[in-house]
């Protein structure tokens, strides 16, 4: 049996997404996530200008080789677009293996560690109410660990803080439909300092210890000030402070290591295990936070995880809404079979999402399993995907208060 086409899928229902499909000639078709948020037209290109042709013919069972061949054969190597495009044909041919196995995927991982994947929620309000109140809505629906984000008092609406009201929707939708432009937003990091050690001493008296708190720097402070950070928020406890620093300059962290202990994440901007030498074996890191679509799929993230595993590092796999449910698929799959897991992030699709694609994945009491459906348990409904064309959508620009652009 061999590759005998291989389909790029655009949609986009309320949001960007890029699919793969990959279908062998006795007609068992896998599925692949290939979507790099706001660039998703650049990988959707690589994948149909030059891997598909590539692709038709080879046996789909020669995963690891194939992977070799798309990663060693470019001569150009890693980068977020190639990266993805790699990723989502390792996703498929998972797929495709499994389902031939009918099996789950995560048995072919060796079988499941654990009963369920403990995931986080988005918990974030533009004051302090909201905020709790979100909280609460969560931990109604049984979650057990929230990721918190708040509004700063001086600073408009702030990237990863829901603008809509209670009871709509807590979280937030990472890319704006801002037309040709990626929408600015506004950021003073003394500000940010000064105002969320007391947000988080308030979540404490009003929520009490159990409950596990994650917070994202999304890369804006400079060393220092991310040290200064991790120190003073050290009494309350976080589960994590992901992405303190910007993410190129992995010994950053070394500075916020020496003062802190509080637990880091750092990774979903990152795409290979190069981007974790130092941070893995110095011990700089307590969990990695790529993800399979942009790390290069499950074979890739499986030999990052068991290398981290080495160093006492666990997973917290990047799972915003940007990641389709395939690839969210691919990631609860990993988790349930590792030994390293962490915790995983879960930021639910919306209704058209879930129409274009079919999940088997199941949520009980703030875990998620993925379900027994061979293969990776999700299907892509073309006709659906056919009624949501592609509409642009970026990430927002960061500037601080005096106009320079600014990391986040
Ligand atoms: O596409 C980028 C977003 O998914 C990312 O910014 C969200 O920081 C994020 C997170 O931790 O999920
Ligand atoms: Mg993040």
């Amino acid at each position: 049996m061999s590759i005998a086409s291989v389909d790029v899928i655009v949609t986009s229902p309320g949001r960007n997404f890029v699919t793969l499909k990959i279908t062998t000639s006795d007609g068992i078709v896998g599925w692949g996530d290939a979507t790099l948020n706001g660039r998703e037209l650049s990988v959707a290109s690589y994948l149909s200008e030059h891997l598909a042709s590539m692709l038709i013919g080879r046996d789909e069972d020669r995963i690891e080789d194939t992977w070799q061949y798309l990663y060693r054969g470019a001569y150009w190597r890693r980068g977020p677009v190639t990266m993805a495009a790699i990723a989502a044909v390792d996703m498929a041919l998972w797929d495709i293996k499994a389902k031939k196995a009918g099996m789950p995927l995560y048995q072919l991982l060796g079988g499941a560690s654990r009963d369920g994947v403990r995931v986080y929620a988005h918990a974030s309000g533009t004051d302090f109410e909201a905020l709790s109140n979100a909280i609460t809505g969560y931990r109604e629906l049984g979650f057990t660990a929230v990721r918190v984000q708040t509004g700063v008092p001086g600073l408009g609406q702030i990237y990863g803080v829901s603008a809509a009201g209670p009871g709509v929707r807590y979280d937030y939708e990472p890319a704006k439909r801002s037309g040709d432009r990626p929408a600015e937003e506004t950021w003073d990091t003394r500000q940010y300092l000064n105002h969320m050690p007391g947000v988080f001493s308030k979540i404490r008296e009003e929520f009490g210890t159990d409950l596990r708190i994650l917070h994202d720097g999304h890369h804006r402070m400079s060393p220092i000030e991310a040290a200064r950070f991790a120190k003073d928020v050290e009494p309350y406890d976080l589960f994590w402070l992901e992405d303190a620093t910007p993410g190129e300059d992995q010994t950053a962290l070394r500075l916020i290591r020496q003062h802190s202990t509080t637990p880091l994440a750092i990774g979903e901007v990152f795409n290979t295990v190069y981007d974790y030498q130092t941070l893995i074996t110095e011990r700089l890191i307590d969990y990695v936070r790529s993800a399979v679509t942009h790390t290069g799929g499950i074979t890739a993230m499986k030999k990052l995880l068991d290398f981290a595993a080495i160093y006492g590092i666990r997973s917290g796999i990047h799972g915003p809404t940007d990641i389709s449910p395939v690839g969210m698929a691919a990631a609860l799959h990993l988790d349930l079979a590792i030994h390293n897991f962490g915790i995983q992030e879960y930021m639910p699709h919306n209704e058209q999402t879930l129409e274009v694609f079919q999940t088997s994945f199941t949520f009980d009491k703030g875990f998620l399993h993925p379900g027994d459906q061979p293969g990776l348990g999700v299907e892509l409904d073309e006709q659906a995907a056919g009624a949501f064309e592609y509409t642009k959508a970026y990430l927002p620009v960061n500037r601080l208060l005096d106009g320079t652009v600014h990391d986040w």
